[in-house]
């Protein structure tokens, strides 16, 4: 008798799966396979993988224009074994062309786009259930659309409508996305985004979904998420938050705050995401993703600025789900 209580462990976190009324995303490198902590836990809260690079262009096309499909494949499988969706990101990326494609004259140029589209599109088609057709196509400032070896080529309308085409052709039953990001922090480029949707549309272009990343930024005023993911529902379309995650980093601004309160604005933010998420209407709902498991996962860590502090993702280093992830829990059983 009287021996203190040991403190009490944090609750254990409901399967988001089993909670959200919509697919629950993870973004997912070969390399995590063999790390028993991330597959249980993969396992347990989500049913749909999208691959963070594997599925590229960078990986995919090999020096010689020949294509090299042995990771993007053992994600597939992973998905398949472990009843995950698969998600593909992504086909067209202004990011991301190969020293194959310039110097090609515009007829072999134009040919080999389609292959490309037709053949990783195909190669997954019946599995994938959706694909980020066009990725990342607004100017960083928000001010109009980026140029890029493809844009140079086929067009700035030109080369999406052709991506869009060519991927309905490949995978006619995949939801076709456009996915950028920013589109909630920058209002500027959120509109850039719903206007050239717009534009694509009446061109004829298949788009079947739209992409929000959501890396969000904690500063983003109250209301501001929901303001932009209700002028994002007008289309009707299948709306897909395909990377979330939220830095707590604070480059370029002089900033006092502490930790906890940059944590608290954090969940504030995530938490306006998935409840503005949840009042869409069922059918829009495609599938909320956060772009990595643990903080340690996170790309946001593997950059330059980082200070090995940053928290941007829902489980810690050692796989304990944080507060914030009970805080999405909570949002998503609403
Ligand atoms: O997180 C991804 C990182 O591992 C890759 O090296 C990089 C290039 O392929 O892409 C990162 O993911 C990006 C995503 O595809 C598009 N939106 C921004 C993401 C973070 O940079």
């Amino acid at each position: 008798c009287g021996s203190a209580e040991p403190p009490a462990p944090p609750p254990a976190l409901a399967p988001l799966k089993a909670t959200a009324p919509f697919p629950i995303g993870l973004s997912a490198m070969t390399g995590q396979f063999d790390d028993p902590q991330w597959v249980d836990l993969v396992r347990t809260h989500f049913n749909q993988l999208t691959p963070e690079w594997e599925m590229k262009m960078e990986r995919i096309l090999t020096a010689d224009g020949g294509y090299d499909f042995s990771a993007a494949d053992r994600i597939a499988a992973f998905a398949r074994d472990n009843a995950l969706r698969l998600y593909g990101t992504t086909l067209i990326w202004y990011a991301q062309d190969h020293p194959h494609f310039h110097d090609l004259d515009q007829t072999r140029f134009e040919a080999d786009y389609d292959r490309w589209i037709a053949t990783v599109a195909g190669r997954y088609r019946g599995q994938a259930v959706g694909w980020d057709v066009v990725n990342e196509p607004v100017a960083e400032n928000g001010d109009g659309l980026r140029d890029c070896l493809w844009s140079q080529r086929l067009g700035q309308d030109g080369y999406m409508i052709r991506a869009f085409e060519q991927a309905k052709l490949a995978a006619p039953d995949a939801v076709l996305f456009i996915n950028d990001y920013n589109l909630e922090n920058n209002p500027r480029k959120g509109a850039t985004f719903l206007r050239t949707v717009e534009r694509l549309l009446k061109a004829g272009a298949p788009i079947g979904g739209l992409g929000t990343q959501s890396h969000l930024d904690i500063e983003i005023p109250a209301g501001q998420i929901t303001r932009f993911m209700r002028e994002l529902a007008q289309f009707g379309l299948p709306i897909h938050v395909s990377e979330l995650d939220a830095s707590l980093r604070a480059d370029r601004r002089l900033d006092t705050r502490s930790r906890d309160e940059k944590l608290a604005q954090q969940k504030g933010r995530v938490v306006e995401l998935a409840e503005a998420f949840m009042a869409l209407p069922e059918a829009q709902r495609f599938a909320f993703t956060a772009w990595g498991l643990r903080d340690t996962d996170s790309w946001l860590r593997r950059e330059p600025e980082d200070d090995g502090r940053d928290q941007p993702l829902l489980f810690d280093a050692q796989g304990r789900a944080k507060p914030l992830a009970a805080a999405l829990e909570a949002a998503f059983r609403r």
